[in-house]
Parts: structure tokens; sequence; C-alpha cells
């Protein structure tokens, strides 16, 4: 990775305003593990949103803009919904797809990127509705997952359509009423995580957006997997809190209530035997990584 994509043309430097020169010097680009800690600096991939004030789906944006590995070699496949929102604002590569078909969209770009670029390392990251993911894009989205296609697909699960005003969707949970559903859902909420396991998903976790550092691993978990193994499945809480009418402050509160013993969210993963490896031989990797940084530095301050 470099800070290629932004550096700054020497002769204008002067004129250019303090928040964009800040911008190039705090860039996260290039940082080795880079994580959510790095949010107020790695505002080179998300400094505004489109989302309504407070919108749980703007934080799991930034937390997973901030957590990705390879945020230059990333591509996103978007779909119409409050999600798409985001992406005229994001500085990461995206395609913007035909509502319900990301996943088939990806799994073309994933090969085709993979031929063109036999060498280097380009992740594939579908991030969608509920809508798009559970409901109308289903066919598209579990195909994928049969035929092992190395990417990640995230869904944002609000248990609604939200952008075009409420209506149900396979994930809203049992009874609940939405402006454009009023006699309410008859059905449980669609277990999608455990479908993922059937369909052959190697790596899947289910859960809020209220504690960044486990989105942060669980992502990085994800994308690794995908790109090593096979396909890997997020499913993360982001309550529509216009629907659910709340305030803007208070989505944070949603997710932790749902997250808590019995409730809807609390946090879910399987993880197949190959992707337990794996995962286990990165994090060694990564522990050997810091022990020799922190002897380094030791021996520097010893001779200084
Ligand atoms: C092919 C097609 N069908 C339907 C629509 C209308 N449509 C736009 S957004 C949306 C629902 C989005 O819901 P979801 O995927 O859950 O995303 P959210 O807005 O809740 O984040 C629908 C049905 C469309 N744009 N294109
Ligand atoms: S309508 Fe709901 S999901 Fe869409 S931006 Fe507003 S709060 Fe977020
Ligand atoms: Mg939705």
């Amino acid at each position: 990775m470099s800070k290629e994509k932004i550096t700054m043309t020497e002769g204008l430097a002067d004129i250019m305003p303090p928040e964009y020169q800040e911008l190039v010097a705090t860039a996260t680009y290039g940082k080795e593990d880079r994580g959510w800690k790095d949010i107020g600096s790695s505002k080179e991939l998300i400094e505004q949103h489109s989302l309504c004030a407070g919108c749980p789906e703007s934080i799991a944006f930034r937390y997973i803009l901030a957590s990705l590995p390879n945020p230059e070699d990333t591509i996103f496949v978007g779909s119409t919904g409050c999600t798409s929102l985001v992406f005229p604002h994001v500085a990461v590569q995206n395609i913007h797809s035909l509502f319900g078909n990301q996943n088939a969209i990806a799994s073309g770009l994933k090969r085709a990127l993979a031929r063109r670029y036999p060498d280097k390392v380009k992740d594939v990251v579908v991030l969608a509705g509920d809508g798009a993911t559970v409901d109308i894009g289903l066919d598209m989205t579990m195909q994928s997952w049969f035929r092992q296609e190395k990417f990640t697909t995230i869904c944002f699960d609000n248990e609604l359509y939200a952008n075009t005003g409420g209506q149900e969707s396979g994930l809203m949970q049992k009874g609940f009423v939405a402006k454009m559903a009023p006699s309410g859902k008859n059905f449980d909420k669609v277990r999608l995580p455990e479908i993922a396991r059937e369909a052959g998903c190697h790596y899947i976790a289910m859960l809020t957006v209220s504690k960044p550092g486990r989105v942060e691993k669980a992502l990085k978990n994800a994308i690794m997997v995908a790109r090593e193994i096979g396909p890997t499945y997020l499913q993360l809480y982001t309550p529509c809190i216009l629907e659910i009418g709340k305030q803007s402050m208070e989505g944070l509160d949603e997710m932790k209530e749902s997250e808590e013993i019995g409730g809807r969210f609390v946090m879910k993963e399987y993880i197949s035997d190959q992707a337990q490896e794996l995962i286990d031989t990165l994090a060694a990797e990564e522990k050997a990584r810091k022990k020799a940084a922190k002897a380094a530095k030791t021996k520097k301050t010893v001779s200084a």
C-alpha cells in the first residue's frame, strides 16, 4: 500500500486549506494494522455522509472503512437502499449494482480481477441492506456461496426496507409493524447466518455495531478468509432509528439492548475448520510481529 492516492502538488501546497493538509498528513493508507482507532485520521476514506443524523449505518460504515486491511485494492459492490447513499462520499472503488444483483456482479468482478491482476491482492466486498441481500437478492446471494466465490458479503440489517419508507423484510422480527406494513409481520426473522453456514460460507458473524473492536475483528477475519479460502458473511444490526421512532442519539442504546442475553442480536460466529486454522495462523503471525517490534523499540531505547 502507498500514500500515492493523496499526495499534494508542491506548487499548490501553500494555498490548500488546512483541513486538506491535515488529511494528507494523517491519511492511513499504507499504515499496517489500521483499525477503528484510526477513525479520526482515516478521514481520507469517508469524511461526510448523507444518511439521517445518528443512523447506525453511518457508524458501521466508518468502522468498516477504518478497518479494511487493503483499502486501495478493495472494491465494494453496493445495492440500492440507504446503504448506497454513502458510496458517493467514499474514497474506495465501488460499483452500484441493480437491486438484488450485487452478489452476481461481485462474482464476475472477483474472477475478472484474479485474471487481470494475478500477482495482486484484490478484495471484493458486497455491502447491501437486508431487502437486497435476503429478499430480492437471495438467489444471487446463495448461489455465490454455493459456488464458493471468494468475497465477503456484508448485510446492514435494519430489519426492513428503510429507503422506500418501511416495507416488511425477511429479516424483520415477528409482529413488527412498519409504516408500510401495517398488519405486522406474520413470520419469524429469517435465520440467514444459519443459511449461510449451510450454503458453504467459511466465516460468519452476526453482531451489532455497538462495539467497534468487535466489528473490526469480524471484518478482518471475513476479508482474510474470503481472500484465502471462500465466501464469508457478516450481518450487522444497524437499526433504522427513523422507523423505530428513536432520536439520533438513541441508536447505540437500541443496539446494546438487542445484544443482551436472549436478544435478537447476541453475537454469533460460525467458523469452518479451515477458516479457524487460517485465523489462528494470522493471529500468531501478528503476535510475533508485535513482539519483534517491541523488542526492536526496547533495543533502540537502551542503545540511545
Ligand atoms: C430492481 C429494483 N427493485 C426495487 C427497487 C426499489 N427499492 C429501492 S431501495 C429498496 C429497499 C431497500 O431496502 P434494504 O435493502 O433493506 O436497504 P435499506 O434501505 O433498508 O438500507 C427498494 C425495494 C429498486 N430500486 N430496484
Ligand atoms: S431512513 Fe433509517 S436506515 Fe435510512 S438513513 Fe435514515 S435512519 Fe438510516
Ligand atoms: Mg433494510
